[in-house]
């Protein structure tokens, strides 16, 4: 037994990942179902490091030290269960198996139970970064025993990214569940982003008339700023990019349909059941989902828009510095709708994450890593038990600073017909929270009219119903 590590599963992520355990110093024994994979990665990448390749089930165990790290980085869902049910009898108390795949945090609790049972570690590491990413330092959000992160997590802080300030984006995110739940959300803010920076484009587009090259200079700005971040800066390569074959923008040669993979959809999911408005990653998703309804959209195209001119070229400029506040101030309200989700889950599961750990860990090699993020961490750091990102003083601040010019941005949508569905929620959130009554009340009302679902009274204790088949009395229920 000579490797530190092991990985099996060695499609575009597995390898990756295993050739950074093993450019790291590492020796990575590897394995995968089909044995072809296994030989490939040796002949291609065997001079980048020390690789043991194993055929069977049998060899890979044997080739790890113990405790045994075993990295699963196979198809999620059934492979992940067929993986863990051939690996687990081979395996002593006090191994590991790590599953860097993109699991539901409830199976990675299921998985987690069981093999306790038999005293073997299971870690449900969240990897993001994509292929790219795993070779030269993904974000890893590893769950799992503290026992079984005082094991591994040297090794996972040594491949992981490094933060602008040096520090590692891998840190224990907490037990069994944690770390894909923080995955999941991550994933949920990925989509609100590309949504709210689709919303951006488009207004840029068809509201100032600007073309996508030029849009692909205004994104650039913008990504020197406080927007800096991965996918400002690839939407940038994208707008810029021309298609070969006809010439056009590449942005105009694709379909206008946009796919999924999942994880935003568990993110929305979860959240009603944890009962967290997650309203700009929920209108993400559905966005999304509507696009791909190419039947409804081909069905509605005769239905009538607004008559208003577009905006005047002196205007477009204006408009681009509103967007960008707009788009700033909508980014503040998805972070503060994830983070609230992954407080209620960590309340939920008793997971006590540190969210300033988590804004950390995403600064680097993850999709939404952002200069952003620096500030998310500050935040939680001065006040770990902020109730709201939007209660800490600086978001509070900015937020307050770009409101007209976000309601600007949504009048002007408005106004032209388009839609900008996250940009919207995002405003909707803000204003619901800050206001001094909300329309709920009435919704009270009509409860305990049609079902006589009682309410509380704002200026006394205790639960009512009002006899409205009645006399309309009121009556302590
Ligand atoms: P895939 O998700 O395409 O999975 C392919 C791997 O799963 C191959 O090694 C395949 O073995 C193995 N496999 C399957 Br399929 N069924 C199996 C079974 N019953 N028993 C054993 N092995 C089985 O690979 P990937 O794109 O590298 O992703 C790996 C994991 O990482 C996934 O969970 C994914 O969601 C996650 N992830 C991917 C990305 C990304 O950017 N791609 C990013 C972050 C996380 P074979 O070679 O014998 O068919």
């Amino acid at each position: 037994a000579s490797a530190q590590i092991g990985v099996t599963g060695l499609a575009v992520m597995g390898r990756n990942l295993a050739r950074n355990f093993a450019r790291n110093g590492y020796t990575v024994a590897v394995h995968n179902r089909t044995a072809a994979r296994t030989r490939a990665l040796v002949e291609e990448f065997g001079q980048e490091g020390d690789f043991v390749a194993a055929e069977s089930a049998e060899d890979f165990v044997a080739a790890l030290e113990r405790p045994r790290r075993l990295v699963v980085m196979v198809k999620a869902g059934e492979p992940t269960d067929a993986v863990i049910e051939e690996f687990a009898p081979l395996l002593e108390p006090g191994d590991m198996i790590v599953d860097g795949g993109n699991a539901h945090f409830a199976d990675t609790r299921r998985r987690e139970r069981a093999l306790r049972e038999r005293g073997v570690h299971f870690v449900g590491a969240g990897v993001s970064g994509g292929e790219e990413g795993a070779l030269n330092g993904p974000s890893i959000m590893p769950g799992g025993s503290q026992e079984s992160y005082e094991a591994l997590g040297p090794m996972l802080e040594k491949i992981s990214a490094k933060a602008a300030d040096g520090s590692p984006c891998t840190a224990h995110i907490g037990p069994d569940g944690a770390g894909h739940f923080v995955k999941m959300v991550h994933n949920g803010i990925e989509y609100a982003d590309m949504q709210l920076i689709a919303e951006a484009y488009q207004l840029l587009r068809e509201v100032a008339g600007h073309s996508p090259a030029e849009i692909a200079d205004i994104f650039r700005t913008w990504n020197t700023g406080r927007l800096d971040s991965y996918l400002i800066e690839i939407t940038a390569e994208v707008l810029a990019h021309v298609d070969s074959a006809t010439g056009e923008p590449f942005v105009d040669v694709v379909r206008d349909q946009a796919e999924q993979k999942g994880t935003g959809r568990w993110t929305v999911q979860i959240a009603l059941d944890l009962g967290v408005p997650v309203s700009g990653i929920a209108e993400a998703v559905f966005a999304r989902s509507l696009s791909g309804h190419r039947e409804l959209r081909d069905a509605s195209r005769g239905l009538a828009g607004p008559t208003a001119e577009p905006l005047g070229k002196a205007d477009a400029a204006a408009f681009a510095d509103q967007v960008e506040q707009a788009l700033y101030a909508s980014k503040i309200v998805s972070y503060t709708q994830g983070f609230h989700q992954i407080a209620a889950g960590s309340e939920e599961y008793d997971w006590n994450i540190d969210l300033g750990a988590v804004a950390s860990i995403w600064r680097g090699g993850c999709i939404i890593r952002a200069a952003f993020l620096d500030r998310i961490r500050a935040a939680y750091d001065a006040r770990s038990d902020l109730p709201s990102l939007l209660a800490d003083e600086g978001f509070a601040r900015e937020i307050g600073e770009a409101q007209d010019d976000w309601r600007a941005v949504l009048v002007a949508a408005t106004r032209q017909g388009e839609p900008a569905p996250g940009f919207a929620a995002a405003l909707a959130y803000y204003d619901a929270l800050r206001a001094d009554r909300l329309p709920a009340a009435l919704t009270q009302g009509q409860r305990d009219y049609f079902g006589a679902h009682t309410y509380r009274r704002a200026d006394r204790e205790g639960t009512f119903h009002t006899l409205w088949g009645g006399d309309r009395s009121e009556v302590p229920a």
